[in-house]
């Protein structure tokens, strides 16, 4: 299959660090997994808890979410508060953040959230 339509330069779906990740082909240290994500635990933890919530679906960025994905980005927030809950940081209080793009910082183009608690955070840049 011909993937060079994909933007980025071709780096798609069979090249995406995540959706190998998703697909089983690279290990993780899973924590939840469905039909549509998986969340798995971010291999430079800035705290106690971080773990990265992530689409099955290659989308890009945050920015390339579109209409059709109202079902699914609505999916990743509820699991997000439930992974919260069930690590035990949700009466504490936790950070949930998206980097977006260069000036977002993102550095894999693969939708994700970062879930990050267990601490008391600074404030953003
Ligand atoms: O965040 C990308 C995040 O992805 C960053 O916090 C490191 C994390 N990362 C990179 N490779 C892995 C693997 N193999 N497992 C788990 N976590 C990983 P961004 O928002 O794009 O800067």
């Amino acid at each position: 299959m011909d993937y060079t339509f994909l933007p980025g330069g071709g780096e798609g779906i069979m090249d995406c660090l995540f959706c190998k990740i998703a697909r089983k082909e690279i290990p993780s240290a899973l924590v939840y997994e469905d039909d549509l994500m998986v969340a798995f635990r971010d291999i430079n933890p800035v705290a106690p808890v971080h773990i990265l919530i992530v689409p099955k679906e290659h989308v890009e960025s945050l920015a390339d979410l579109g209409e059709q994905h109202r079902e699914l980005a609505g999916h990743l927030l509820l699991k997000a508060r439930e992974i919260a809950e069930r690590e035990g940081i949700s009466e504490s209080g936790y950070r949930l953040v998206s980097n977006c793009r260069k000036d977002g910082g993102q550095e894999i183009y693969h939708l994700h959230f970062h879930l990050i608690g267990g601490k008391r955070l600074g404030k953003f840049a």
